[in-house]
């Protein structure tokens, strides 16, 4: 990665802000961390299904980002979007059900990890298929730009998608016509076990925005309080100006790729460095140092932020199956003529 963190910033940053907004913060943080490592547990427990990507390391990018919108605001994710579905406003009991398949879940079991969907808290997926999220993002705000008001779009994604056609077809067109959308890209330095030096010709990804003369800028994702300031300014141009941007995160996925990469591509150096920036532990060290909360406090905070993911654990593992009949039910909007519900092992004829 090429660039430094300063992390006198964090705590500067940190000194000017309300004890209660600064504790409601981490406490966020330490339940995503705690959520993640419930998931990744109940991957190994066979009782979470299919693909499972993890938050971990990039708590402050996601609650910073989160912080920076209104409830009615639009997001899109990609598929590691654990941590946004929660700090989006979507109980944890809801998440954690969406991964064991059950139909208490976010999309009612039927979509799992990877597409969390809530029209309530505007939270318009998480898609698997990289870059399946920008040109969506873009309708969406064609649609409110068309309907008038002041809602906005957020669209996260990762730095791998950066190399995708549909990352420079979308970013063209919402520049073009002005549309209220903020682009993220979380840089982890990675895409699977791809550094960002070794699939991006200009790996400075913020500067790309430069090709569509839109506003990129680049932020520390380990201070929550650099990101949410950052999006703030970028979410407030969108939203009363139509300018749509583009910010880079810098951020640290501790573990790899996905609950089942062990990740032997990253030298041991490379691990450490990203532990150094474990973003929950700075901030913690903030909080003591301007004086926050003090030790019992912080420990009051984690242990309510385990019980709520505990809880969500215990929520989902009693929650029931979907009906197979229910299998096809969502498969269209509207009815379709002649839509095909075989089962498996059903005659065909
Ligand atoms: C179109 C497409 N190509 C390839 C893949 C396989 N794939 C899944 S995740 C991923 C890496 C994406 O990395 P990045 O955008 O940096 O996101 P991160 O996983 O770091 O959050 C790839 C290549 C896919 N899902 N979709
Ligand atoms: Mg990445």
């Amino acid at each position: 990665m090429t660039d430094t963190i300063d992390r006198t910033t964090l705590l500067s940053n940190a000194s000017g802000e309300e004890p209660e907004t600064l504790c409601s913060y981490y406490r966020q943080m330490v339940l995503i961390r705690r959520f993640e490592e419930r998931a990744a547990q109940g991957y190994t427990q066979a009782k979470v299904g299919g693909y499972c990507h993890l938050n971990l390391g990039e708590e402050a990018t996601v609650v910073g980002l989160m912080a920076a919108l209104r409830p009615t605001d639009y997001l899109f994710t990609n598929y590691r979007e654990h941590g946004y579905a929660i700090a989006k406003g979507i109980e944890p009991n809801r998440v954690m059900a969406e991964l064991y398949g059950r139909s208490t879940g976010t999309s009612k079991g039927w979509g799992g990890s990877m597409h969390m969907y809530d029209t309530g808290t505007r939270l318009l997926g998480g898609y698997g298929i990289v870059g399946g999220q920008l040109p969506l993002a873009v309708g969406a705000a064609l649609a409110i730009d068309y309907r008038g008001g002041d809602d906005m779009v957020m669209c996260q994604m990762g730095d791998g998608t950066t190399n995708i056609g549909a990352f420079h077809e979308s970013l063209n067109l919402a520049a073009l016509w002005r549309l209220p959308v903020v682009f993220v890209v979380i840089n982890n330095n990675l895409g699977m076990g791809t550094t960002v030096e070794k699939a991006s010709a200009e790996p400075e990804l913020h500067k790309r925005a430069a090709a569509y003369r839109m506003t990129g800028e680049r932020v520390d994702g380990t201070d929550v309080l650099a990101v949410r300031d950052a999006a703030r300014r970028l979410v407030e141009a969108a939203r009363t100006e139509g300018k749509p941007a583009l910010l880079e995160a810098v951020s640290h996925r501790l573990k790899g790729h996905s609950v089942v990469d062990p990740a032997k591509y990253r030298s041991e150096t490379e691990v450490a460095a990203a532990h150094q920036a474990d973003p929950l532990t700075l901030f913690k060290e903030t909080l003591l140092r301007v004086g926050a909360v003090d030790e019992d406090g912080a420990a009051a905070l984690e242990e309510s932020a385990q019980q709520e993911a505990d809880a969500a654990v215990a929520f989902a593992d009693s929650s029931p199956h979907p009906e197979v009949s229910t299998l096809f039910d969502y498969t269209y909007a509207t009815p379709v003529p002649g839509e095909s519900r075989r089962l498996p092992a059903d005659p065909l004829f």
